[in-house]
């Protein structure tokens, strides 16, 4: 057993939620302040389980939310959203703006060095309802038949932040802010060209790379990609590879968003939900071939005139 996770048991206090993803952090009170040793075993931790749950962090406001972030790395705002006044990557999901992220993804996929974790944090959550959900891409891909990996393991996807918003069910909030939201979130284009498996650069494995922002697969016609995403995807969120979290208010969950996908349920009508998430720096994607993603939009000139 190495030292880290010598350091993990005698740290931290980690309770598995579900089978295959997410797990428990007891014990700890989260801030800007923990240790190396503490930092370095909520990292194993995150690695081993995906997504962790830490109970119980009222005491955390916007600041102290990034001074924590950043013991993990290196603070990533969103390139289209505006962050929360006064900080200095905080975006916020406010159910009475439009803030419900009831589709699959992982975040930021529209970019090439998409964000490599993110740290949501619950600020009013409702009485009932309102739950999260992740599922394990590396648990997905290891349940694809051999023939599936191989295919898999040679596709590229474009994905893109002007992606299908009606495909989400949004009916609490109206055409006009919908509008408004889209007009935001694609204010600029981007598209990237991913490989579907990511080798992870920290543990090696293997992960589908898919979510609500793939417009389709490389060279394929959109029909056929169709199909075939539906194929991939649902073995992405297959129960058996998913984790559920009940939220309560001053809960902090903190995802490998390279090794995740995630679903925000959206079964809580008018009842009001507001969460705050930090996301981090993350590196290009690597395909099993070596290959890296490929940034096809915005176009190298628009990118200098910005
Ligand atoms: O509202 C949630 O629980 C998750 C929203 C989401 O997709 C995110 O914070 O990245
Ligand atoms: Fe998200």
């Amino acid at each position: 057993m190495s030292e880290v996770q010598n350091n993990q048991q005698v740290l931290l206090e980690v309770v598995p939620v579900a089978g295959r993803i997410g797990a428990e952090v007891r014990g700890i009170r989260l801030s800007g302040d923990l240790d190396q040793e503490e930092v370095n075993a909520i990292q194993q931790a995150l690695l081993q389980h995906k997504v962790l749950f830490f109970r119980g962090q009222q005491h955390l406001d916007d600041e102290e939310q990034e001074r924590f972030a950043k013991l993990l790395g290196e603070l990533y705002a969103h390139p289209t959203v505006p962050v929360k006044e006064g900080t200095s990557s905080i975006l916020e999901l406010n159910s009475e703006h439009g803030g419900r992220a009831n589709s699959w993804h992982t975040d930021v996929t529209f970019v090439d060095a998409y964000p490599k974790a993110s740290i949501l944090r619950g600020v009013v959550i409702p009485a009932a309802g309102g739950d999260t959900v992740w599922a394990n891409t590396a648990a997905a891909y290891e349940d694809l038949p051999q023939e599936l990996k191989d295919l898999a393991d040679n596709l590229r996807a474009i994905h893109s932040n002007a992606y299908d918003y009606a495909t989400a069910v949004r009916k609490e909030i109206s055409d006009e802010q919908l509008a408004k939201h889209r007009a935001v979130f694609a204010s600029t284009v981007y598209e990237t060209e991913h490989p579907v498996v990511r080798v992870h650069p920290e543990t090696g494995e293997r992960h589908l790379l898919l979510g609500h922002f793939v417009r389709r697969f490389s060279g394929f016609r959109s029909q056929d990609s169709e199909r075939l995403f539906n194929i991939l995807q649902e073995h992405v969120t297959r129960l058996e590879n998913t984790v559920r979290w009940r939220w309560s208010e001053g809960d902090v969950a903190v995802w490998d968003n390279r090794a995740t996908q995630h679903y925000a349920v959206n079964d809580y009508g008018h009842q009001h939900r507001v969460v705050r998430r930090v996301t981090l720096a993350g590196d290009v994607p690597v395909g099993v071939d070596g290959r890296p993603s490929r940034v096809i939009k915005p176009a190298a000139e628009e990118q200098q005139a910005q």
